[in-house]
């Protein structure tokens, strides 16, 4: 059985703490009705009429490769797609389900197809599986909001086998790291409840699950909701964590404030995810997109708490990414083309930040984001004149030179940046200097 060992943690961490950037894709035929991958269980919508959407579905414009290269001029380094969500339907072509997308008018292998085309853009490849199954006749529900069919008379708990359920996710996971060639990460979703209505990590039969996954796929990176949801660290945070704890902490639609700490003081890795507008899947009606120098900011302030982030796409039923999105990814390219080196491979400053932005490092090599201008030239507290070698623009390569004058020798402590004597910052988002 799987035991965690630290060293090998590391190693196979490397990779994505360098990344710092990733691509969600949740994406199933919960884009046919556009109101989000929860719309049964809101509306309490039973079987029959949710599979209408199953014969609808048809994506004629998918092409994997173009949302590859979204992702990819996005500066992205990873992604995840929904392999299924919690409707049950699977993208890739399970042989313990009909309810998968080669029985669909489109009969393609949507899985197979994406890991393909994001392989060849040199893009590491994770899957989400949903803990979750609303479509399989043996997952059970309590009443709750968990499952749309919970106020069903016809649909009670009678006669449901969890343990028939559970053969069937532990068959599935078998599969996917089995038939799909080398995953990078692998995303379950989610734990919840307590006492007899624990569905938390030995519920799932989580120990003997992840020790398969990590026999088929030796270095895949697991999150850690086979223990908790997105709110909790588990006993990822105990510092002596269990075999099934993960390896990333996943906190959702929140930047936790100040990163992420276990209880002896070290830190955690972890990822935030977050959606460009108010939903995971496609949604019609949703056009409350954040705007990409805000997402920009919210990527900066994730590497300089240690972490990364995974943003959110929800393609539609037609299989394309909506416009608003690959707008706002654009944008984001735009800025990671010229100041990507603040990013990836970086991390925490351990310096207090400064009132006009953030601090991300890489070794001895620190980045001030400048959010907004300072008036005057900045200061570089913290630092003492021995330690600053050079200062540059990061966007063009350009000398600053230190501030020189009265106003800044009345602070003999601190090192002060010259941006000019108007200093309107050339990227009115983030303007990166490295010191
Ligand atoms: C979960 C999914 O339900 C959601 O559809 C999406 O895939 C997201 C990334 O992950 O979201 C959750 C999971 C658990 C809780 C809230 C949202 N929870 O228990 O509070």
């Amino acid at each position: 059985m799987y035991q965690f060992n630290r060293k090998e943690y590391e190693e196979r961490m490397k990779w994505y703490q360098e990344a710092r950037f990733g691509m969600f894709l949740h994406w199933g035929i919960y884009a046919l009705p556009a109101r989000g991958e929860w719309v049964r269980s809101p509306e309490e919508m039973p079987e029959e009429e949710y599979l209408q959407y199953f014969e609808e579905f048809d994506p004629v414009d998918y092409d994997p490769r173009q949302w590859a290269k979204a992702a990819k001029e996005a500066g992205m380094k990873y992604a995840v797609l929904t392999a299924k969500h919690h409707d049950g339907f699977c993208l890739f072509d399970s042989a313990l389900t009909d309810f998968k997308s080669t029985n669909t008018k489109c009969g393609r292998d949507l899985v197979r197809e994406y890991l393909d085309a994001f392989r060849a853009e040199g893009l590491k490849v994770g899957l989400y599986y949903s803990l979750l199954d609303w479509h399989h006749p043996d997952y059970p529900h309590y009443g709750d909001q968990h499952h749309p069919m919970r106020n069903n008379p016809k649909e009670s708990n009678e006669g449901r086998d969890f343990n028939k359920y559970l053969e069937y996710l532990h068959g599935q996971v078998r599969e996917l790291c089995t038939n799909y060639g080398r995953l990078d990460v692998l995303w379950f979703d989610f734990s919840y409840g307590e006492g007899e209505r624990c569905m938390r990590g030995e519920t799932w039969r989580a120990h003997e699950l992840v020790t398969m996954v990590r026999g088929l796929q030796p270095g895949i990176i697991i999150d850690n909701r086979l223990e908790v949801s997105g709110e909790g660290f588990g006993s990822m945070y105990e510092g002596d964590p269990k075999p099934w704890h993960g390896d990333f902490v996943s906190p959702e639609q929140i930047i936790p404030p100040g990163g992420l700490l276990d209880k002896n003081g070290n830190d955690l890795i972890w990822e935030a995810c977050v959606t460009m507008n108010n939903n995971w899947g496609y949604c019609a009606l949703d056009n409350n997109f954040k705007p990409a120098g805000m997402l920009i900011k919210k990527l900066v302030e994730c590497v300089s708490k240690g972490g990364n982030l995974l943003l959110n796409v929800g393609p539609d039923a037609k299989g394309n990414i909506p416009d608003q999105s690959l707008e706002i990814l654009a944008g984001i390219g735009r800025w990671m083309k010229k100041n990507g080196e603040s990013i990836y491979g970086c991390g925490k400053a351990g310096m207090e930040k400064p009132e006009v932005g953030r601090i991300t490092r890489r070794g001895n090599t620190l980045y001030y984001h400048l959010f907004e201008n300072t008036i005057g030239a900045m200061p570089l507290q913290g630092l003492s004149k021995e330690q600053v070698k050079s200062v540059r623009w990061v966007h063009s390569g350009a000398e600053i030179k230190i501030a020189k004058g009265w106003v800044y020798d009345n602070y003999p402590d601190i090192v002060f940046a010259d941006l000019g004597p108007d200093p309107v910052l050339p990227d009115p988002v983030d303007t990166v200097i490295r010191v």
